[in-house]
C-alpha cells in the first residue's frame, strides 16, 4: 500500500487552487448476503477504516478537472458534455457521479477534484463505491443538497446510475449504501427492495472478536461477464416464476419445481436462502450472539461455492485453511471470482489464523495475501 497522499496538497499542487472541503468516503466488507443485492434482497455490510478522500473545489465554469494519487492519468472534460459511453478509466467513476446527480436535477457546475485513497483496488472491498461516494458527498454539500440518511440514499442512487450507466459495469446498490449510510460499530441492514436500513450494533471489541478481510490478490476473472451472466440468470428465473425479483419467492421447494434445468434452480437456491441467512445472522447480532454466527457465514460461502458458482481456488483456500485455524466462519465477500474473503474470529486467535492462511497460500503456490482488520467504521463524512 502506498503512503497516504494529502488531496489538499495534491489539488494545491496540481490545479492551484484551495480546496473547499475535504470528504472522505470508505471501503465496505459485507457480513452476509451477496449477490442479493440486485434480487431487491437483503444484505448486511459494514464499513472498513479504509477509505478515499476527494479535495474538492467549486469552478465558475463547467469544467471538471481530475486527478487522482493512485492513477497516472488526468482527466478534465466539461460537466455538459458527460455521458455514457463517453469517459473510461477511473474517471468514469467521478464524472458519473457529477452526471447522475445534473440527472436528478442537482445544480451542479466544474469542479476541481483529486483523490487519495487507501481501499485495495480490485480486492472486493468497494474501491470504486468510495471514490463515487467521497465525491457524491462532496458535490451534494457544495450544491446545497440534503445528506441526512434520506438524502444519503438519493446520493447513492445517482452512485450507481454512474457506475451502471457511465462507468458500464452492472452492479446492485450495497457497495453505495455501506459506504454512505454505514455507523461506526454497527452493520448495515439493508433492504435493497425499499432502500431501508436498520443499523444493526456490532461492537466486536466488546465481545472479544475480530473480523479479518483475507485479500486473496487473485485477480478477478472474467468478472464483469461473469457477474452480468449471474444478475441475467436471476432475472430469467423470476421470469419464469412470475415475480418481480427473486425477493418475492417465498416457497422455495415450490419455486425450484418450476424451473427448467439445474442451473435457474441453484442460482435461485443461492438467492433465496441467502436472503434468509442474512435474517438469521442480523437476529443473531441484535440478541448480542455475533460469536454464533460462524455456522451461517460458512453456508454462505458453501452456497456461493457450490450454487452460485462464484468462489475461486484461493478464496476456498482462504477459507477451509482459517476455519481449521480455529475460525468461528469463514466466507468469500463481494463479488467473488477473486478479490477477498472474512474470518470472524476470536481476537486471541486472529494471528494464528492469519498465519495458518498465509501458510496455506504458500502451500498452494499462490501470492502471498494480505490479511487486514476490518473494524465496523463510520460513512462518508466531511473531514475538512
Ligand atoms: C459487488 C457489487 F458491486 C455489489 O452490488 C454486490 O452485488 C456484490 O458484488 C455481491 O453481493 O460488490
Amino acid at each position: 500500500m502506498s503512503a497516504a497522499v494529502d488531496p489538499a496538497a495534491l489539488l494545491r499542487e496540481r490545479f492551484g487552487v484551495e480546496p473547499d472541503g475535504v470528504w472522505a468516503a470508505p471501503g465496505r466488507v459485507n457480513l452476509v448476503g451477496e449477490h442479493t443485492d440486485y434480487n431487491a434482497g437483503l444484505c448486511l455490510p459494514t464499513a472498513l477504516p479504509m477509505r478515499t478522500r476527494a479535495a474538492v473545489r467549486r469552478r465558475g465554469d463547467d469544467v471538471l478537472r481530475l486527478v487522482s494519487a493512485q492513477e497516472e492519468h488526468p482527466w478534465t472534460g466539461r460537466v455538459g458534455d458527460i455521458a455514457p459511453g463517453g469517459v473510461g478509466g477511473w474517471a468514469a467513476y467521478v464524472a458519473g457521479v457529477v452526471w447522475a446527480l445534473r440527472g436528478q436535477g442537482a445544480d451542479l457546475a466544474g469542479l476541481d477534484v483529486a483523490v487519495d485513497s487507501d481501499v485495495p483496488v480490485g480486492a472486493g472491498l468497494s474501491s470504486s463505491a468510495a471514490l463515487e461516494c467521497s465525491v457524491a458527498l462532496a458535490a451534494a454539500e457544495l450544491a446545497g443538497l440534503p445528506t441526512d440518511d434520506e438524502g444519503r440514499a438519493r446520493l447513492a442512487a445517482a452512485c450507481v446510475r454512474a457506475e451502471n450507466e457511465v462507468a458500464g459495469a452492472p452492479t446492485g446498490g450495497m457497495d453505495q449504501a455501506a459506504s454512505l449510510r454505514c455507523r461506526a460499530d454497527h452493520a448495515l441492514l439493508l433492504d435493497c427492495r425499499d432502500g431501508s436500513v436498520e443499523h444493526v450494533p456490532l461492537d466486536l471489541a466488546a465481545a472479544g472478536l475480530t473480523l479479518l478481510v483475507i485479500d486473496t490478490r487473485a485477480p478477478h476473472r472474467l468478472v464483469d461477464g461473469q457477474y452480468a451472466a449471474r444478475r441475467a440468470a436471476c432475472e430469467r428465473a423470476a421470469a419464469v416464476l412470475g415475480v418481480s425479483s427473486l425477493r418475492e419467492v417465498d416457497d422455495l421447494d415450490a419455486a425450484l419445481g418450476l424451473l427448467p434445468g439445474d442451473g435457474l434452480r441453484r442460482v435461485v437456491r443461492h438467492v433465496v436462502t441467502e436472503i434468509g441467512r442474512v435474517r438469521d445472522v442480523a437476529a443473531l447480532l441484535r440478541a448480542g450472539r455475533a460469536a454464533d454466527a460462524g455456522p451461517l457465514l460458512d453456508a454462505s460461502h458453501a452456497s456461493l461455492r457450490d450454487d452460485y458458482e462464484v468462489s475461486c481456488p484461493e478464496l476456498d483456500t482462504a477459507v477451509s485453511a482459517a476455519l481449521s485455524a480455529g475460525a468461528l466462519g469463514a466466507r468469500m465477500t463481494g463479488g467473488g471470482f477473486g478479490g477477498s474473503a472474512i474470518a470472524l474470529v476470536r481476537s486471541g486467535d486472529a494471528d494464528g489464523v492469519g498465519a495458518a492462511v498465509r501458510a496455506a497460500f504458500a502451500r498452494s503456490g499462490f501470492a502471498a495475501p494480505a490479511v487486514l482488520t476490518a473494524s465496523p467504521s463510520e460513512g462518508a463524512v466531511r473531514v475538512l
